[in-house]
């Protein structure tokens, strides 16, 4: 069975992955750990930070983008065509870079998160939500790479996911068909078990 190696009780990188694992039906061990400076210093991480992937066959992977595409080109969740391949990753991308703009909330001086908060909600959230909008609107598909879920779409709803839980959500009041296609991704009846389960991590706050 192949093992996820991350934080104990943190949804984190590790989340995508685990709901790709969930729409794939593939079963895997989580591994987690206490003392990660340890983990570190055992030379197992080959860059120091994880998640990291392993099979049974040998295979360790790092960078949670790149397990992620692993597990969607194994499973059937990365397009059937190259044209649609690089829809994933134009959506693989841009999940990436919503993150990155909470995270600058989480690397903000203390004092000035209010200030990094709002600008996230007046600018830089806005032109990321409507573009996701528009790309579905002029795509007229189900998904984000074509009429199959792929591991973009998957990556792009934790996105928003984590935007909703932290207090971003009205910012996606005005895009019906970002709404809607969030409303599929969540009733896929896999996704829809995993997240209801008892078993996902808590809900991660970003620093108020
Ligand atoms: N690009 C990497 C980033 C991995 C990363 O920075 N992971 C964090 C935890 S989410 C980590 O292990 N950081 C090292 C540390 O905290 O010392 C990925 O996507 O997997």
């Amino acid at each position: 069975m192949p093992k996820l190696v991350y934080f104990p009780s943190l949804r984190g990188r590790a989340e995508v992955i685990r709901l790709a694992a969930a729409e794939a039906g593939l079963k895997f061990e989580e591994e987690t750990f206490t003392d990660f400076p340890a983990l570190k210093a055992s030379g197992r991480l080959p860059f120091q930070a994880v998640p990291m992937w392993e099979e049974d066959d040998g295979l360790k992977l790092v960078q949670s983008n790149a397990i992620l595409q692993h597990i969607g080109r194994a499973h059937g969740l990365y397009g059937s065509s190259p044209r649609e391949a690089a829809l994933v990753d134009q959506a693989l991308w841009t999940a990436e870079d919503i993150r990155n703009e909470y995270r600058k909330i989480q690397t903000a001086e203390p004092a000035k998160r209010a200030d990094v908060r709002a600008e996230l909600i007046s600018k830089h959230l806005p032109r990321f939500f409507s573009g996701l909008e528009r790309l579905l609107a002029a795509a007229g598909t189900p998904y984000f790479a074509g009429q199959n879920v792929s591991v973009g779409d998957l990556a792009l709803w934790y996105a928003l996911e984590l935007g909703r839980d932290n207090g971003f959500g009205a910012l996606l009041a005005d895009l019906p068909k970002l709404n809607a296609w969030y409303d599929r991704v969540a009733a896929r009846p896999k996704i829809a078990e995993y997240v209801k389960s008892p078993a996902r991590h808590p809900v991660f706050k970003l620093p108020a």
